[in-house]
């Protein structure tokens, strides 16, 4: 009887033995597994850190220039609160020019570009009364750029005549409804004269001004249309030839189509859904189709809405990509010249300029971010210094332009 229980002691003891030896051995195994994901975790969050100063992470390799490179921000001093911007050729020298809408000021800031990709410091011309919007167009057909301006508290649109040699005429007004916020150009007749559709944030209407001429419009039109409509592009999105448009409409959380019946004259309007607060928009052929697709932001939601034209003028495919609080501008333009359009976005709540590559189908990278000056309004591109690559513009809080040149 003793021996069983003597074999079974020792036994125990030997087990005894074992177990602290084991016990020992898997401490020192999990102590060198947990150096090693120390380590790891901590190489994986500089990398990290590293990439998310100036760019984001996961990249399509086989798209150029991935990830982008841009130089640092030129900051240039505005008027009190630049809000929209525009580029163009202002004065005759041929090279890009930018205009600078001073929302809370009594003037606009024209930039002169030397084509190196810096600019003169702002040379203001007075308007009116607050702005919401500038855009460059020749208007009166002399090859020279006027300005058009939103005078959303007068219920005015104003043209400046660009009488050559940096001078402006002081603006000549037009009415049209309440708050206008936005406007875009076309010729919607085909009558060779130049026709202005503006959006109405306050009244629900869009107003068309036909047939620009001896500084006059020869009529106008007035379109019902969704609530607070903040944003409007023009675009022929059935290929007919006739232009059509599609606007914002922030509180509707909607766009809306309008469709060229031919003769300038529209057909009632076809929304779709986007997501919350609408406001930004633009317009381009994002998936080499030939047929015009739309991009908006959605303020409500730091969202973009990507919608794609079926070929009919139709957009029932929507996609969504998160961007960060506030989106207000989105610029459409090629950064890495492969053909398809890249977007440029930015928020009235922090100080990047968002940029989504253009994954070679409509679809789009997650976004690469440029650190620029705090709350942004206005984005623009342009090809400032003349290198092929479009660089890019835009109107901060900090009461400044910014300009980030394209060196990919
Ligand atoms: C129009 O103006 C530009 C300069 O802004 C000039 O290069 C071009 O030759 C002009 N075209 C005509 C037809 O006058
Ligand atoms: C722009 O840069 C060029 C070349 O670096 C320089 O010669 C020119 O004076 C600058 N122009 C302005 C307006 O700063
Ligand atoms: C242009 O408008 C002015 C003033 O309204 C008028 O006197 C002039 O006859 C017009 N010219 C043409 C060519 O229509
Ligand atoms: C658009 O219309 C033009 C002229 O009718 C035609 O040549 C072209 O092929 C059309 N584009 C597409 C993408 O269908
Ligand atoms: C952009 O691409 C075109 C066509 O491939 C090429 O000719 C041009 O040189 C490129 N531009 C730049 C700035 O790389
Ligand atoms: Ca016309
Ligand atoms: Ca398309
Ligand atoms: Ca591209």
């Amino acid at each position: 009887m003793q021996e069983p229980s003597f074999s079974e002691d020792h036994s125990q003891k030997e087990n005894h033995l074992s177990t602290k030896c084991r016990f020992l051995l898997w401490s020192w195994i999990s102590i060198l597994i947990l150096i090693i994901i120390g380590v790891v975790a901590i190489v994986i969050f500089i990398r990290y850190q590293s990439s998310f100063s100036s760019i984001d992470i996961k990249y399509d390799i086989d798209i150029p220039c991935n990830p982008l490179k841009f130089s640092s921000y030129t900051s240039y001093k505005t008027g009190k609160t630049p809000w929209s911007l525009s580029t163009g050729y202002l004065d005759a020298d041929s090279l890009l020019d930018i205009v600078v809408l001073n929302q809370n000021d009594a003037t606009i800031g024209i930039f002169y570009g030397s084509g190196h990709g810096n600019f003169s410091q702002q040379k203001t011309y007075p308007k009116a009364t607050t702005g919401a919007y500038v855009t460059i167009r020749d208007m009166n057909n002399d090859n020279k750029s006027d300005i058009i301006l939103v005078y959303e508290l007068l219920n005015e649109i104003a043209i400046l005549i660009n009488n050559g040699n940096q001078q402006f005429s002081s603006p000549i007004t037009y009415p049209v409804g309440n708050y206008p916020y936005w406007l875009d150009i076309s010729d919607f007749n085909r009558n060779n004269l130049l026709d202005v559709v503006v959006v109405n944030s306050e009244d629900a209407s869009v107003t068309i001004l036909f047939d620009y001429y001896n500084l006059s419009f020869s009529y106008s039109k007035t379109y019902t249309a969704g609530n607070d409509v903040t944003a409007v592009s023009v675009a022929d999105f059935n290929n007919d030839s006739y232009p059509d448009f599609v606007t914002t409409d922030y509180s509707d959380n909607t766009i809306s189509i309008y469709m060229n019946s031919k003769n300038g004259m529209f057909k009632s309007r076809k929304t779709y859904f986007t997501s919350v607060e609408p406001w930004g928009l633009a317009t381009a052929d994002l998936n080499n189709d030939n047929f015009i697709d739309i991009v908006n932001t959605n303020f409500g939601s730091f969202s973009l809405s990507v919608l794609l034209n079926d070929g009919y003028g139709h957009f029932s495919t929507r996609d969504t990509y998160y961007v960060g609080e506030g989106p207000i501008s989105v610029a459409l333009a090629d950064l890495n010249n492969d053909t398809f359009i890249d977007i440029i976005t930015a928020n009235d709540n922090d100080k990047y300029v968002y940029i989504f590559l253009n994954k070679q189908n409509g679809k789009f990278q997650t976004y690469q971010r440029l650190t620029t000056q705090s709350y942004i309004y206005g984005v623009i591109t342009g090809d400032f210094n003349r290198d092929g690559k479009i660089d890019i513009a835009l109107t901060t809080g900090s009461k400044t332009l910014n300009v980030l040149l394209n060196q990919c």
